[in-house]
């Protein structure tokens, strides 16, 4: 059995980079910034993780002229409004297999964990959202936003949660959607299960345990990209269990 599964926020659980992007535009214009982040930008400005990285790159690289009249923190705290607002009103679900394999380790009582960049605010919105209640209890640690100094592709938000799990990286399963997930899962010495995003579907996942469309659901199996599980359907605690075995 894995010792706890550990999934990231944005991309993995739910499509979030639209909602987003459409959050970061919005802020834009209430700040009177005529500033636009099509997708193909979109997709550029992912490389750099955290919505306040990615804001600080974008004003150096791209509109320099404005670096005097933005407040990266106080746009950054509008967005996160915004995209709470957006979040709550429910326009997101989940990714297939999510809810049932969260499942599957309560009831084996297999430990889960969030490894994320994104805020807390926005990890419980989604939860709250997708799964309802008091879905926050079922997660035995939350490594989120700036709870670390280094965000990914850097290990440190993972490194956090292993120190509070007292677990070893490679008696874990993480779960990623990026290329800087994937570099921040490995570099805490997890093996990780990549499911390719919406902005994500081009990058480069080698050293990933599996690349898989998604998690899989009865009567609709993942399809097969790379890695370990090409004979299996779905992504279950007994899969995962075996695919550690063999790659032992
Ligand atoms: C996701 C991110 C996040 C979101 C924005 O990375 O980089 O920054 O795009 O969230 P990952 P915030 O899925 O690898 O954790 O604006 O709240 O930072
Ligand atoms: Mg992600």
């Amino acid at each position: 059995m894995p010792a706890a599964l550990i999934f990231d926020i944005d991309g993995t659980f739910a499509e979030t980079e639209e909602l987003h992007r459409l959050a970061f535009n919005q802020t834009f214009s209430a700040f009177g910034l005529h500033w636009h982040w099509d997708r193909p930008l979109y997709r550029k400005l992912l490389a750099v993780a955290g919505g306040k990285e990615r804001l600080a790159h974008y004003v150096t690289n791209y509109v320099p002229q404005d670096a005097g009249r933005v407040d990266i923190a106080a746009l950054h705290a509008a967005k996160t409004s915004r995209y709470a607002e957006m979040v709550a009103e429910g326009s997101l679900c989940l990714r297939p297999g999510i809810a049932r394999l969260l499942g599957e380790a309560e009831r084996l009582k297999i430990p889960v964990a969030i490894a994320t960049t994104t805020s807390l605010p926005n990890v419980e919105t989604l939860l709250q959202a997708t799964l309802g209640g008091e879905v926050i209890e079922v997660f035995a640690v939350i490594g989120a936003g700036d709870m670390v100094s280094a965000k990914k592709p850097a290990p440190d938000v993972y490194s956090y949660v292993l120190d509070r799990l007292g677990c070893e990286g490679r008696d874990c399963i993480a779960f990623e959607d990026s290329y800087n997930g994937l570099s921040a899962a490995r570099g805490a010495g997890i093996p990780t299960v990549v499911t390719p995003s919406y902005y994500t579907d081009t990058e480069d996942f080698d050293g990933a345990l599996a690349v898989l469309s998604d998690l899989g659901e009865p009567g609709a199996p993942y399809r097969h990209f790379a890695g370990i599980g090409d004979d299996d359907r779905m992504v279950t605690i007994e899969t995962l269990a075996r695919w550690r075995e063999q790659r032992a």
